[in-house]
């Protein structure tokens, strides 16, 4: 039998037995194709970027391994976005990081400007897909003692805050360019490697800093803050500034969107048990979708049951309330490989999550129902939700599972590996 056909057949067996459920396929793939995922650049030249001066990340963040073919300039990188985008279904976001602004001459990055970025949102609208944004503030000289908006030099401080204005700057660009709010994430890596005596101190700088960069208001249809929160990194391990209350409680007075990232909490902690208690508060939340091994190590998404609570809850909770980013950089694969793969188990989580009997379960529990529930969510795991994936793939014009790594390997014999 022809793949097509075949793939067309098991969505038809599939939808009879989500049917029985009360759930409705059709209906399912409508919704998960207006789910945008956003794209994190960084993946694609292992967090380089295009200054024309430092680099490295430095600041608690370490991309390892040499695997050939990364994209070297911003044209390599739309091009390798570019074949990204035939390879997976649904509405593609791109992220992008300060440090792949695009000039002749070197830029200070309290100096960047929209010019710089004028070529990102010039192939982003010819290609139709929204881009957000992400001010860089670490890898650089201005950074190297592990603080920037915390840091007790005002110079220092002074430096980064100007930064952070400059990106809401491109941010705000981006957003009436392209017609669709520009989320401009801020992390920083500051914190301490031994414990410190003066953690007030340095949180309230921060504090001081971010009133200042926030201070300019901008449409929410052209651009939204976000602010991330974490747990520890690299030569940070005593304390980070930026902690999770800091920055829930700093988004709440503030009106920002809180960021939470998979890999920034402790180890047997789970982001999808917060979004229900954030969003009684707060009315969206960005997510950076990552998989942490032992540590925020940002490697690959797979499929995973933390991957899929996340998804679930998502769901559960109006996915308009989240912005869906990427967050992962493994130099040791094929780059294209590596976003290609996080991307579209993000989506077959979502789709699974959206072929939920959500009602029936939801009236289960209310009813004291719990065997039901679990008998149900139970069998639910191992219904023909891949069939249905399969669909969408094949509708969208992208390979199915079965396909994707020999596109993959092709365009890496064609393109990448020569690019050595
Ligand atoms: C670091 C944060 C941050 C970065 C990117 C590159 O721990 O997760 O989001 O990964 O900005
Ligand atoms: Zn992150």
């Amino acid at each position: 039998m022809h793949l097509e056909s075949a793939i067309e057949q098991s969505y038809e067996l599939a939808k009879t037995r989500y049917q029985e459920l009360g759930v409705n396929p059709d209906e399912a793939l409508e919704a998960l194709s207006n789910i945008p995922i956003s794209v994190q650049c960084w993946q694609g030249d292992d967090v380089c970027g295009f200054e024309k001066t430092s680099g490295g990340t430095g600041g608690g963040i370490l991309a390892t391994g040499n695997y050939p073919g990364k994209a070297r300039t911003a044209d390599e990188l739309r091009q390798d976005a570019e074949k990204l985008m035939e390879l997976v279904p649904g509405k593609m976001r791109f992220s992008l990081h300060a440090i792949y602004l695009e000039a002749d001459t070197p830029v200070k990055r309290d100096e960047i400007a929209p010019e710089h970025f004028a070529k990102w949102a010039a192939w982003a609208k010819e290609k139709g897909i929204g881009l957000d944004f992400n001010p860089t503030y670490f890898g650089h000289p201005m950074a190297a003692d592990g603080f920037t908006l915390s840091s007790a030099n005002e110079d220092v401080r002074r430096f980064w805050i100007e930064h952070g204005k400059c990106c809401r700057r491109i941010s705000d660009y981006f957003g009436r360019e392209l017609g669709t709010p520009c989320v401009m994430n801020t992390w920083i890596p500051d914190g301490f490697k031994d414990t410190p005596v003066n953690r007030f101190a340095a949180r309230e700088r921060l504090v001081k800093s971010l009133d200042e960069i926030f201070e300019e208001k901008y449409p929410a249809e052209t651009m939204l803050d976000a602010v991330e929160c974490k747990l520890f990194g690299i030569g940070l391990e005593s304390c980070t500034v930026g902690s999770h209350e800091f920055y829930m409680n700093y988004a709440k007075e503030h009106g920002v969107m809180l960021t939470l990232d998979s890999g920034h909490f402790h180890p047997t902690e789970q982001i999808s048990d917060k979004f229900s208690s954030i969003l009684l508060f707060m009315k969206e939340i960005l997510l950076h979708v990552s998989r942490p091994v032992r540590w925020d190590s940002d490697h690959v998404v797979v499929f995973d049951d933390e991957l899929q609570n996340i998804a679930n809850e998502v769901i559960r909770n109006g996915a308009e309330r989240f912005h869906i980013g990427m967050d992962y950089f493994d130099a040791t694969i094929n780059r294209l490989a590596a976003w290609a793969i996080g991307y579209r188990n993000i989506q077959k989580a979502l789709c699974k999550a959206l072929l939920e009997p959500s009602d029936m379960l939801r009236k289960m529990e209310t009813e004291g129902d719990y065997t039901g529930r679990l008998l149900v969510c139970e069998e639910l795991k191992a219904m023909p939700w891949q069939a249905v994936y399969d669909y969408f793939c094949l509708r969208n014009g992208v390979p199915t599972g079965s396909e994707l790594p020999a596109v993959v390997r092709d365009y890496e014999k064609r393109v990448q590996l020569k690019r050595i």
